[in-house]
C-alpha cells in the first residue's frame, strides 16, 4: 500500500506523507518508501526536495511507529532501525531537503525534520521530543541531530519535559528556519526550492556534505561511547521502558517507578 506520493518537476522533488490514518507514523514500510523515493530523486538529479504531509494535516507525523518498538531487552533505536535509516538517507541525500510543516510533529519525526536542511512551518505547528514520555533511551546520533539544531539548554528542555513547543518558539531559538502562514506555506517553500535548484548543484551538494561531516564530528572516546551505550541499556532493560510502551498501546498514562 502506498504511504507516500511523489513527483519531480523542474528538478524539484516532492514527497507527500499520505498515511493519515496512522498519523504518518514512521513505520518500517513508510520509511522504506521514503528512502526509495529519495534514491529515485538522487538518480533523477533532483536539485531540491520538499517533504510534506497532506494539505490540512493536523498531525504531520506521530513519530516512530510505537507498534514496531521492541518491548524491552533490545536497543529500540539500533543502527538498522527504520528511523536511523531515514535520518541517514536525509542527511546523505545530495540535494537540500525542505521540511514543509503543518500540524503537530512528534518524537522521531522531530528528529527527521531536524535532519532535513531547512524547516518551514505554519504558526499552528508544534514539535514534541517524546522519549521521556515513553521511557525510551534515545540514541547517540539522534542526540547529535538535536544538538546540531538547537542549543544544549533548549535540547535539554525539550527532552526532559517531552512537551510540545510552538513553531514561533522553535524559530526564535533557531531550531527551524521560518514560520509562514498556511496560505503562503506552499508558495514560500517552492520558491525557496526553486532558488536552490537554480544554483550550482555540485557546490550545494558538497557544502551540504561538508556541513554534515563537520556538524557530526564529536570527540567521543570508545570508553565514553561504551558508557553511553551501557546507560541506554539500563533504560531499555528497565520496567519503565516496558511500562511506557505498554501504556501507549493501552491508551493510558504511564506510571514510571524509576527502575
Ligand atoms: O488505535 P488506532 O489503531 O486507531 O491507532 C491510533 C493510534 O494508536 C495511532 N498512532 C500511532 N501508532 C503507532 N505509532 C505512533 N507513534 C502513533 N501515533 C498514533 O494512530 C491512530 C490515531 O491516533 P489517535 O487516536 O491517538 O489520534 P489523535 O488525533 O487522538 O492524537 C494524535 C496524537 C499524535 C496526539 C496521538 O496519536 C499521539 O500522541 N501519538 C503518539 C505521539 C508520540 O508520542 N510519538 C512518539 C513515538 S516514539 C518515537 O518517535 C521515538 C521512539 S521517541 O519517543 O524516542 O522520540
Amino acid at each position: 500500500m502506498a504511504l507516500i506520493e511523489t513527483r519531480l518537476e523542474d528538478a524539484i522533488g516532492t514527497i507527500v506523507l499520505t498515511h493519515a490514518r496512522k498519523h504518518n507514523a514512521l513505520s518500517r514500510e513508510l520509511v522504506s518508501q521514503l528512502v526509495a523515493a529519495l534514491d529515485e530523486f538522487r538518480v533523477a538529479g533532483a536539485r531540491a526536495v520538499i517533504l510534506r504531509a497532506m494539505p490540512g494535516a493536523k498531525v504531520w507525523s506521530a513519530g516512530h511507529d510505537v507498534a514496531e518498538l521492541p518491548e524491552g531487552r533490545r536497543d529500540p533505536l539500533g543502527w538498522d532501525d527504520p528511523l536511523r535509516n531515514l535520518v541517514r538517507s536525509i542527511e546523505s541525500h545530495p540535494a537540500p531537503i525542505i521540511a514543509m510543516i503543518e500540524g503537530t510533529v512528534w518524537g522521531g519525526a522531530v528528529e527527521t525534520i531536524l535532519a532535513c536542511d531547512i524547516v518551514v512551518a505554519t504558526p499552528e505547528s508544534t514539535f514534541a521530543v517524546t522519549p521521556a514520555r515513553l521511557g525510551v533511551p534515545y540514541n547517540v546520533s539522534g542526540m547529535v541531530t538535536f544538538m546540531s539544531a538547537g542549543s544544549l539548554r533548549i535540547v535539554k528542555e525539550l527532552a526532559f519535559t517531552a512537551t510540545p513547543i510552538s513553531a514561533e518558539r522553535a524559530e526564535r531559538v533557531g531550531m527551524i528556519n521560518h514560520v509562514v502562514a498556511l496560505d503562503e506555506l506552499e508558495a514560500f517553500c517552492y520558491e525557496m526550492a526553486g532558488t536552490i535548484a537554480a544554483n550550482a548543484p555540485l557546490s550545494v551538494a558538497s557544502m551540504k556534505e561538508q556541513l554534515r561531516v563537520l556538524a557530526g564530528a564529536r570527540p567521543v572516546s570508545p570508553r565514553g561511547f561504551e558508557k553511553v551505550q551501557g546507560l541506554r541499556r539500563l533504560v531499555y532493560d528497565s520496567q519503565d521502558y516496558a511500562e511506557g510502551i505498554r501504556a501507549f498501546k493501552e491508551k493510558r498514562g504511564p506510571r514510571f517507578v524509576g527502575r
